[in-house]
């Protein structure tokens, strides 16, 4: 495969640009090679800048549940562009927006439009402590909630990926107010709770974990971690900034049948534009200025441009409920192409798929916990990576990611992703000194 401008661009890159991106996991660390440059996406595809065609399955990760410029997205956007880019000032759509996700979402009473995932999780911790008065908060071992300094204490996605799930630069004091549990035992939350008498605010969580690769919480363990927050008087946080939209209309909580007290959102809301949103219980939401004293603010929050990419999305999504029949007939299909490859190589990987958002994990057994899914090899899964991309197929470049299924990967696609599998594992099976390969 020619990527000879790719590489060009990547060395020139990281004269300006920190390791030559703007998100550490777009680099290709994790699998070695330099990470290619895209030039344009349409549907379930996109083109590098060396013309090589590729099946995408990270789609922008996440947002793009129907794939890459969908038209009715891009009418939205060059309607209102026609008007205008940025306001500073509040408009319809913003309106328009917030009502329908509070009609999508029924734990959402009142929401607050942000510019990023990482925005939403830092503002929807902030105003659990300004209502509760309480400065402590719960997170899970590789669990993902953005960047904010808080949140870099034992984090997935990329934090876990490079092998830093604690960031330098985040503070003792920081650090001292995020209490880490394990993600499935509600044991270990008991056990902070009781030793952190009456101080904790939040709990936030990833209801299905797609930052250690995708590890769906256990229905007995949310109901229970609902029960506790309730009676603890702590503020459930849902981080639905992968999951809402993504996979039901209503998010996780709609599969779980479970009502957190806040819940954030990304990716999907802001149909491929940066947008983030926080909201829940009136109560708790109102506390947020200039309503309430915990200040939280943004200059292009409810951008025009972005939020009319978002509103098509879930205008989208609320017209047409047959979205997630339709992502679920294609994601299973696809994972029955995977478990069948994997059967031919006669490897029991583990594969661990909700709607439309999967991860195949180089570690044979069940990956239900933090500590299952990072006994995975990730050299393994790096040459395996590298060997689906020469085939066309580009997956997320990281083993503690999940891939996603949009609305357009046809048939086809599917097959010939199924195809190259079945290749890519024999090679990497065939392949004995694999660690050289590098
Ligand atoms: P952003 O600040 O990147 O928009 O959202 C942070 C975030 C919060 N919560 C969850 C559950 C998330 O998955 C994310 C971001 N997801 C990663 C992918 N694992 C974004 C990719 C990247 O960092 O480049």
């Amino acid at each position: 495969m020619n990527t000879l401008i790719s590489t060009k661009l990547f060395k020139e890159a990281q004269q300006y640009i920190p390791g030559g991106v703007n998100s550490p996991v777009r680099a290709f660390k994790a699998v070695g090679g330099n990470p290619i440059f895209i030039q344009r996406g349409e549907g379930s595809k996109f083109y590098d800048v060396d013309g090589n065609e590729f099946i995408d399955y990270i789609g922008s990760w996440g947002p793009h549940l129907f794939g890459h410029n969908p038209p009715f997205i891009k009418k939205a956007l060059l309607k209102a562009v026609e008007d205008g880019t940025s306001f500073g000032a509040p408009t319809k759509l913003e309106v328009e927006i917030a009502k329908l996700i509070t009609e999508l979402v029924p734990s959402v009473e009142m929401v607050r439009m942000v510019n990023s995932g990482t925005e939403a999780t830092m503002s929807a911790v902030r105003a659990a402590r300004g209502f509760t008065g309480k400065e402590k908060f719960i997170k899970f071992e590789g669990c993902y909630h953005g960047h904010a300094d808080y949140f870099l204490i034992k984090a997935g996605s990329g934090a876990l990926t490079f092998g830093v799930p604690t960031s330098p630069g985040v503070t003792k004091g920081n650090a001292a107010d995020t209490l880490i549990a394990d993600y499935n035992d509600i044991d270990s939350v008991k056990n902070i709770i009781h030793q952190n008498n009456d101080e904790i605010a939040a709990v936030i969580i990833e209801p299905i974990a797609g930052n250690m690769g995708v590890v769906p919480a256990e229905k007995n363990f949310l109901e229970e971690l609902r029960n506790i927050c309730s009676e603890e008087k702590i503020v459930l946080i849902f981080d639905e900034v992968m999951t809402g939209f993504r996979v039901a209309k209503g998010g996780a909580q709609e599969l779980y049948g479970i009502k957190p007290d806040l819940s954030t959102f990304g990716k999907i809301i802001g149909g491929g534009l940066p947008v983030g949103a926080f909201g829940g219980k009136k109560e708790i939401m109102e506390i947020i200025a200039p309503n309430g004293p915990v200040y939280q603010a943004g200059t292009l929050s409810g951008n025009p441009l972005a939020m009319a990419a978002g509103y098509a999305a879930l205008t989208y999504i609320k017209d047409h409920p047959d979205v997630y029949n339709i992502l679920e007939e294609k994601s299973a299909y696809l994972e029955n192409g995977i478990r069948e490859a994997l059967t031919d190589v006669k490897k029991n990987y583990a594969l661990n798929r909700v709607g439309s958002m999967m991860t195949l994990f180089f570690t044979e057994g069940e990956v239900n916990s933090f500590k299952s899914a990072v006994k995975s090899d990730t050299i393994l899964y790096g040459k395996f990576y590298s060997e689906m991309l020469k085939h066309g197929i580009y997956l997320a470049p990281a083993q503690f990611e999940a891939v996603f299924v949009s609305t357009v990967h046809s048939k086809v696609d599917l097959d010939k992703t199924a195809s190259a599998c079945v290749e890519a594992l024999r090679f990497v099976r065939d392949k004995k000194n694999y660690k050289n390969i590098f």
